[in-house]
């Protein structure tokens, strides 16, 4: 009897969703950093183990749009509820109010709910068990599952949980792959990662990162070598400005730190160059978030 099914990670924004995800498949393919809407699309992430695959599609975190960017975002989300086999709602000690879009989504789903309580390494158990209390009555979720995605606590506990309500079936992918993303794709995550932890404020929100080249090349020392040109696009020109910093200080620090974690990531050297261009307003231009890959 094999097992194969969909799993969407759901929930307010900033709860640990992505950090679960990592922490379940063993890999850091989502991005992470302490701002909410660090996510902006959803990211399958596949677990292979001895008759079984689970694909988590790790989703952005859930608030009320004020862009088209975010629309996009939220619809990603209505996209992953629909295509779940199994919906696995995480919370975290620190806010347990949920969004009114995700509640209501969850009040009409007729999936299994699988609630992961995050973060418990944070809040006492009375605190954890008054707030579980209260969630367990507005959600009704089959499960409730308290971990600690930063600390590897439950998560093999967890795992057994979904596996209990996952279909039998063939496995979707192949068990090597552990995502049906584009290397480029993660690529420019790992760029927008640091993008998120560098700038202050509107900035990172208003930046989309893009990998325009992703080459290997054999070099003489016999190590590998990717090349790899991005750019990353903002609202404005000041922002321009900002994100490149006094004589190109800012953008060299945030280049740095994305070629380190790209050669951590990729396992080779990493030769990486970054260009900043202007998209007026892109994150309201539909054809633009259409390039981009939004819609
Ligand atoms: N103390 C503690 N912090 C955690 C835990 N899990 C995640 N975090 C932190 O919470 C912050 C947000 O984590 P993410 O995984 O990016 O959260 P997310 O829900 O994916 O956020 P969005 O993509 O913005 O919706 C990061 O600073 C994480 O390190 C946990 O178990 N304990
Ligand atoms: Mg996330």
């Amino acid at each position: 009897m094999f097992k194969a099914g969909w799993v969407s990670v759901v929930g307010n924004a900033n709860v640990g969703k992505s950090t679960l995800v990592n922490a379940l498949v063993g890999e850091k393919l989502s991005i992470v950093t302490h701002k909410p809407q660090t996510t902006r699309r959803r990211i399958t992430a596949i677990s292979n183990g001895s008759g079984y695959q689970i694909v988590f599609a790790d989703t952005p975190g859930v608030i009320k749009p004020r862009y088209k960017m975010q629309e996009a975002m939220m619809k990603s989300v209505g996209e992953a509820f629909q295509d779940a086999d199994v919906l696995m709602l995480v919370t975290d000690t620190i806010e347990t109010d949920l969004q009114p879009g995700l509640l209501d989504r969850l009040k009409k789903t007729n999936k299994p709910v699988i609630l992961a309580f995050n973060k418990i390494d944070l809040e006492k158990q009375e605190t954890v068990n008054k707030k579980v209390e209260v969630l367990k009555n507005l959600v009704k979720p089959k499960e409730i599952v308290p971990v600690s995605a930063l600390h590897s606590y439950g998560i093999e506990e967890l795992k057994k949980i979904l596996l209990d309500y996952l279909p039998e079936g063939d496995p979707f992918f192949d068990k090597e792959q552990l995502s049906d993303m584009p290397e480029r794709f993660f690529a420019a995550e790992i760029i927008r990662e640091q993008i998120m932890l560098h700038y202050q404020q509107e900035i990172p929100y208003s930046a989309e990162v893009v990998v325009e080249q992703f080459k290997e090349e054999t070099t003489t020392s016999d190590k590998d070598l990717i090349r790899i040109r991005a750019t990353i696009y903002v609202n404005r020109q000041s922002q321009k400005a900002i994100i490149i910093g006094k004589g190109g200080s800012a953008l060299k620090k945030t280049a740095t730190g994305a070629r380190i974690n790209l050669e951590k990531w990729l396992d080779c050297k990493v030769f990486l160059e970054v260009f900043v261009k202007v998209k007026a307003d892109w994150r309201e231009d539909e054809r633009q978030l259409k390039n981009f890959g939004y819609l």
